[in-house]
């Protein structure tokens, strides 16, 4: 059965649905996150449900160029993943895709770990996505967070959220680690939650 969420969804709300795309989520991609697949259901069950109510839904898409201090081959911490163009970064064919926005970040070669923020990993220089901005022009003052990996990018998005001033839920039932060292997972829920962020279900 797949599992929903009592989150009350309404107008103020945007659901962001962050990186549900092949290299993360499916068994053969490039830096498969556990379970990635697992949760797509339960993400689906919320994408209706926050389109029903009249929420907004932003999609998220890791994105980068085939050379960037992003992967461990150039300098940084990962393996290839999400290069632009190809299957690895289109977004899995089992998420409910509705007509939204898709953010995509990375494209310039920085890192691209929040939804609202992009960071050079070699200048630390850091800018903006437009998220927070599109947001702030639609009245949203919830925000409910979603999608891989909950100790990357779920995890930086969620504390940006939450720093940017919104009221913020991530879904534990909807997202999963990549557990790079063990316990990261845990760590980022803790990290989360002390930044003000709720914590909702069990993992
Ligand atoms: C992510 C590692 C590297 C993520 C993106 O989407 O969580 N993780 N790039
Ligand atoms: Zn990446």
């Amino acid at each position: 059965m797949t599992e929903t969420t009592n989150v009350p969804y309404d107008e103020r709300t945007a659901l962001l649905v962050v990186d549900v795309q092949n290299d993360f989520a499916d068994p053969e991609g490039g830096l498969y996150v556990s379970g990635g697949d697992k949760i797509i259901p339960t993400i689906n069950a919320e994408i209706s449900r926050a389109a029903a109510a009249g929420a907004t839904i932003v999609y998220t898409q890791d994105h980068h160029p085939e050379v960037t201090p992003h992967f461990a081959k150039d300098g940084g911490t990962w393996p290839v993943h999400c290069v632009a163009g190809t299957w690895g970064a289109e977004l899995h064919p089992d998420l409910t895709v509705v007509d939204a926005p898709v953010v995509k970040k990375g494209t310039g070669g920085e890192d691209g770990y929040s939804a609202f923020s992009v960071r050079d990993p070699e200048s630390g220089d850091e800018d903006s996505t437009g998220l927070d901005q599109m947001l702030r022009d639609q009245g949203i003052e919830r925000v409910v967070v979603c999608g891989l990996a909950q100790d990357v990018c779920v995890k930086d998005t969620t504390l940006d959220a939450s720093r940017l001033g919104y009221e913020t839920t991530v879904l534990l039932e909807a997202t999963r680690p990549v557990d790079l060292e063990p316990g990261d997972g845990q760590r980022a829920v803790d990290a989360m939650v002390e930044a003000g962020a709720q914590a909702m279900g069990k993992g």
